[in-house]
C-alpha cells in the first residue's frame, strides 16, 4: 500500500541549491519510496522572521509505503544529516523538510498536522502543488 506524499523543501543558508539536491537524493533513497515528480525551484522572500536571507523552495511528490510519523522522523534525520541546527522557529536553516500532504490522511497531533496548515497562506506552495498535481495527472 503506497500513498502519494508531497514534501516541501526550503533552504536559505549556504549553497541552497546543493542542499535541495542533497535532500532530493536522500528522499529518493528512503526504503519503499520513489520520487515521482518535482516542482520548479523558486526563490522566495522570507516570511516569519524577516532578518534572514531569501529562500529557495521546491516541492516533490513521493510514492511511499512509509506512514506519516515514521516519515516525519526520516525527514528530521535527513535535516540533521544536512547540518540543520534548530534555533529559532521560522529562523534561517540549511534545509527544512515539511510534509504538506500524505495521501488523504488527516492528523492533528502535537508533532504532526496533516494536511500542513501552511498551505492556505503560502502562495508558492499553492503554485508548487498545482505543478505537481499536473505532473501526477499527466503520468497517471
Ligand atoms: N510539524 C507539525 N506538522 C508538520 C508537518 N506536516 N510537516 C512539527 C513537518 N513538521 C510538522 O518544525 C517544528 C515542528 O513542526 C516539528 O518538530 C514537527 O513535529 P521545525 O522544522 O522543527 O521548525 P520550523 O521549520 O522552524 O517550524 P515550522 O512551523 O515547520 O516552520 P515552517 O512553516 O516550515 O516555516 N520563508 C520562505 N520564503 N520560505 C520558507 O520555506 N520557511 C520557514 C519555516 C520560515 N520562512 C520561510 C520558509
Ligand atoms: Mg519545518
Amino acid at each position: 500500500m503506497t500513498d502519494v506524499v508531497l514534501v516541501a523543501l526550503g533552504s536559505n543558508l549556504g549553497d541552497r541549491a546543493a542542499y535541495l539536491a542533497s535532500a532530493r537524493n536522500a528522499l529518493a533513497l528512503l526504503r519503499g519510496t520513489r520520487l515521482v515528480a518535482a516542482s520548479a525551484v523558486e526563490e522566495t522572500a522570507p516570511f516569519g522572521w524577516s532578518a534572514q536571507g531569501p529562500y529557495l523552495n521546491q516541492m516533490v511528490a513521493l510514492r511511499t509505503s512509509i506512514a506519516p510519523l515514521p516519515l516525519l522522523a526520516e525527514l528530521q534525520r535527513i535535516e540533521r544529516s544536512l547540518g540543520r541546527v534548530r534555533r529559532a522557529r521560522w529562523g534561517a536553516r540549511t534545509i527544512d523538510l515539511d510534509i504538506v500532504r500524505h495521501g488523504e490522511r488527516r492528523a492533528t497531533l502535537a508533532t504532526l498536522t496533516l494536511p500542513h496548515p501552511g498551505i492556505a497562506s503560502r502562495a508558492f506552495w499553492q503554485r508548487e502543488i498545482a505543478q505537481l498535481d499536473g505532473l501526477l495527472a499527466a503520468a497517471a
